[in-house]
């Protein structure tokens, strides 16, 4: 389970008011050898989620993307993605929210379970390493729920302290902070979605039943009709209530 979240080297802050994409402008830093860097936008005009959607980015959220050069191989990067949940989920509860993580890129609000952030993890591999990987996260931190989908939610409007640097700072010293043996626990600790009765669309189909665990290097553990089934990607959804 030992991996490395943390970096070693301190964070570069790159700061726009405005970009496409923090992920897109990470990326080219990337190509350019950089790394160790945080690009922050103060909005996006192109903010990406997962296979192509789109994420709304109006000004009062926080758009932030780490570049890092982590000594692991391509297969862990999933690890990742669920320390930057588990940070947002941190920063979420410090502000005065109640967040909770639903596997494996959502930050909801508990209770009605609106999303309050998302993540969204690129990576360049060669063989056995992992050449550059970016954490891209996008919190609804100081933002109007008219601004956002119907599904959305934000710090704000659940009533919490909308401060945007906090909540980066915040977001970002927690990421730094995990413990490698702790990104586990503390994803179960935060978790909504074990022991709920799912339905997981992944590559290879849909796969349906009760999450009962969480499995390095991230991989959701449901039990089925047939049997157990171990999940590595997809789009999970609660079928209940909680
Ligand atoms: C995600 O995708 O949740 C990953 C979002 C990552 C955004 C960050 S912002 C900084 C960095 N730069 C980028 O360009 N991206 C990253 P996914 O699981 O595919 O969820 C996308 C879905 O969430 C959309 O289809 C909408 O239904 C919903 N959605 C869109 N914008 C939202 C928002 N601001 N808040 C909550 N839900 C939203």
């Amino acid at each position: 389970d030992a991996i490395a979240v943390g970096l070693d080297a301190p964070y570069s802050v790159e700061y726009h008011d405005r970009l496409p994409s923090t992920n897109d402008r990470a990326r080219e830093l990337a190509v350019e050898g950089a790394s160790d860097v945080l690009v922050v936008a103060g909005e996006q005009t192109g903010g990406r989620g997962r296979l192509d959607r789109a994420w709304a980015s109006p000004p009062g959220g926080v758009y932030a993307s780490l570049l890092c050069r982590p000594d692991r191989p391509p297969a862990h990067a999933p690890i990742f993605t669920l320390a930057a949940a588990v940070a947002v989920t941190r920063a979420c509860r410090e502000a005065g929210v109640d967040a909770v993580i639903k596997w494996p890129n959502d930050v909801l609000l508990a209770g009605d379970e609106r999303k309050l952030a998302g993540i969204l993890t690129e990576m360049e591999g060669e063989a056995d390493r992992i050449s550059w990987l970016i954490v891209g996260i996008g919190a609804n931190v100081d933002v109007a729920a008219a601004d956002l989908p119907e599904t959305a939610t934000s710090v704000r409007e659940a009533g919490g302290t909308a401060d945007r640097r906090r909540f980066c700072q915040r977001m970002v010293e927690e990421f730094h902070a995990l413990d490698p043996e702790d990104v586990l626990p503390a994803w179960r600790d935060h978790a909504v979605t074990l022991g709920r009765a799912v339905r997981v669309d992944t590559p290879g189909g849909v796969v349906e039943g009760e999450a009962v665990d969480v499995r390095f290097p991230g991989a959701l553990v449901v039990q089925t009709d047939d049997g157990e089934r171990v999940v590595h990607a997809g789009d999970c959804e609660h079928l209940r209530p909680a």
